[in-house]
């Protein structure tokens, strides 16, 4: 059977807002991200992922969307979204829209007509619950951005649930109006030629009905809600697959906000007919002790071995696909939490790259990851916009935290940290805009930018350009099955791919010292020849039974 495209296609995420300001009103917009496509085809990326661009009061930045049909007015206009289409394509680019179909904004009209009554016709389009009988909300659950997950509305004496922000409210997926409803949308976007979607915290959508109380049974250590993954979910998605994305030759890729690997194989695994892949983000919290985002500590080096190599090897037996990322709009930039970026900022960018790009599944690159932008280090709570981070400011303040210890916090974690405006040269405002950008600019804009990526040929830049190009000449790489070895070793994450007469053996020092590698017995190609296909050395030598290797240097031997 033909291999789906996007098995061996490389994903360029775009936070819109933050990327190119055609206009001058210090806000990205769809004719910047026109206007850089032949850039992203120098990188060689195969498809474009538009964080989203509806109509939206922005008070999540376009995930709490007002009108389904029509661009937020700072971002232009639907001719300019039609155009950028249709230049994608001629670069044989593809574009992925992002959906969020869990919540809509409390301005969208469906919100408006269903708080005016209880028995208005949109009102079982969310979620309205009568508070306890001792006037107390109706469930304990907490929102993901602070605080109780429901609102009391005045109007009409009930709460709506809201498991992010206030002002988003989640619809009502139990109701067969909602759901028709969007998938009219997605028919929409996809008769216009988009080739597929990002469908935010789908796994939210199914609540179970009986809306208990959380006890707090399901272990806080990987953040996961009692709420996700919910009784309908996978009914949902072969309803959406079955009335949508299976009339098309389009790829899907779901965020699961906390979810399993069996929740994850059946969402992904083609014979189930759900979703192409899915985003999970254990690895992602190795440096949450005991849960906590909201906490500066070192990340657990042989955890983050372990959840990625059992993701790996569950999703292959499984039949399920992963998506592979380390950096996106709500996660601090990779380069600055698992490596480092000062002295060796350079090589341990390509050592993570590296990393999640030579295992099996579709990688992910999100905008500025590809020349190694760092996080800004804001120094005050003025220079953040981001909803989660400021409410948690202000929750962190009433829980006797000093400003100065909330704003190393937010250093660390804060989403604000990928949300900076891409650096593309040493100009003002890094070329980013003409007028003043939306978010301060990181301060080491000179020093990092595209710009000065693409005149050094050791640049960051051509590390990932060879990752996406090796993706293309080597099957291995999408079709090998995925082995990792030395899993205590302190320093080193090492795995072999293996493929029909080949092997790939990946080697990364994931840390600013020296270390040793020895190939173990297992791992036997005794006569084998080798050679390097990418290392972030110049002078790495096509040796490796036993080697030292020097800070964060990365090296993949090919095995015949
Ligand atoms: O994110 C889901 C989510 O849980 C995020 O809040 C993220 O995982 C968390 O901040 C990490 O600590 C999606 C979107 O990616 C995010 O931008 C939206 O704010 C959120 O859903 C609500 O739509």
């Amino acid at each position: 059977m033909k291999q789906a495209w996007w098995k061996r296609s490389v994903v360029y995420q775009i936070y819109p807002k933050s990327f190119y300001d055609t206009s001058g009103n210090g806000v990205g917009d769809i004719k910047g991200i026109t206007a850089k496509l032949d850039y992203l085809k120098e990188l060689g990326i195969d498809v474009v992922w538009i964080t989203p661009i509806y109509k939206s009061p922005q008070n999540d930045n376009g995930y709490d969307i007002s009108d389904y049909f029509n661009i937020h007015e700072e971002y232009g206009t639907m001719e300019d979204f039609d155009e950028l289409l249709e230049e994608a394509h001629s670069r044989g680019i593809k574009i992925i829209m992002d959906i969020v179909i869990n919540h809509t904004s409390t301005e969208n009209q469906w919100f408006i007509e269903s708080r005016k009554s209880k028995d208005n016709e949109y009102r079982d389009f969310y979620i309205w619950k009568d508070g306890k009988p001792d006037g107390s909300e109706p469930t304990n659950w907490q929102s993901k951005f602070g605080g109780n997950a429901w609102q009391y509305d005045e109007e009409t004496g009930q709460y709506y649930l809201h498991l992010f922000d206030v002002t988003q409210a989640d619809l009502n997926w139990e109701n067969d109006e909602v759901r028709k409803k969007l998938y009219d949308m997605m028919h929409f976007w996809l008769k216009k030629g988009v080739d597929g979607f990002r469908l935010d915290v789908i796994n939210l959508i199914s609540k179970d009905q009986d809306f208990p109380d959380d006890d707090g049974s399901v272990a806080p250590g990987d953040g996961r809600k009692f709420y996700t993954d919910g009784p309908k979910v996978h009914e949902y998605m072969q309803e959406m697959n079955k009335e949508v994305f299976s009339q098309y030759d389009i790829m899907t890729v779901g965020e699961m906000s906390s979810t399993t690997i069996d929740n994850c194989i059946k969402y992904s695994n083609p014979e189930r007919n759900e979703l192409s892949m899915t985003f999970n983000f254990h690895h992602l919290k190795v440096d949450y002790p005991n849960g906590e985002k909201w906490s500066v500590a070192d990340f657990d080096f042989l955890k983050l071995k372990d959840i990625l190599s059992t993701w790996q090897r569950e999703m292959n037996k499984g039949g399920g696909w992963n998506a592979l990322f380390w950096c996106n709009h709500d996660q601090p930039r990779i380069v600055s939490r698992y490596g480092d970026d000062s002295e060796y900022r350079n090589e341990s960018a390509k050592m993570l790259a590296t990393t999640i790009h030579m295992m099996q599944g579709t990688p992910y690159i999100y905008q500025g990851e590809e020349f190694g932008m760092t996080n800004p280090k804001f120094t005050s709570i003025e220079e953040y916009r981001d909803v989660e981070s400021l409410n948690t400011f202000n929750i962190l303040k009433e829980q006797g935290k000093t400003e100065e210890e909330i704003l190393e916090i937010l250093r660390h974690k804060s989403r604000d940290n990928s949300r900076t405006p891409v650096q593309w040269n040493s100009n003002e405002n890094a070329g980013f805009t003409s007028g003043t950008p939306w978010i301060p600019v990181a301060k080491n804009y000179q020093e990092i930018n595209a710009e000065q990526a693409l005149d050094d040929e050791n640049s960051v830049f051509y590390h990932y350009q060879k990752l996406n190009r090796l993706r293309k000449e080597y099957d291995i790489i999408v079709d090998g099955d995925y082995q990792l070895i030395l899993e205590d070793h302190p320093d080193i994450f090492a795995y072999v791919r293996n493929g029909d007469g080949e092997k790939l053996l990946v080697v990364n020092n994931f840390y600013g010292r020296e270390t040793e590698f020895t190939l173990p017995d297992e791992v036997d190609v005794a006569g084998w020849s080798s050679e390097i296909l990418i290392s972030n050395y110049d002078d790495a030598k096509n040796v490796y039974s036993q080697i030292s290797l020097r800070p964060y240097e990365s090296v993949v031997f090919r095995l015949t």
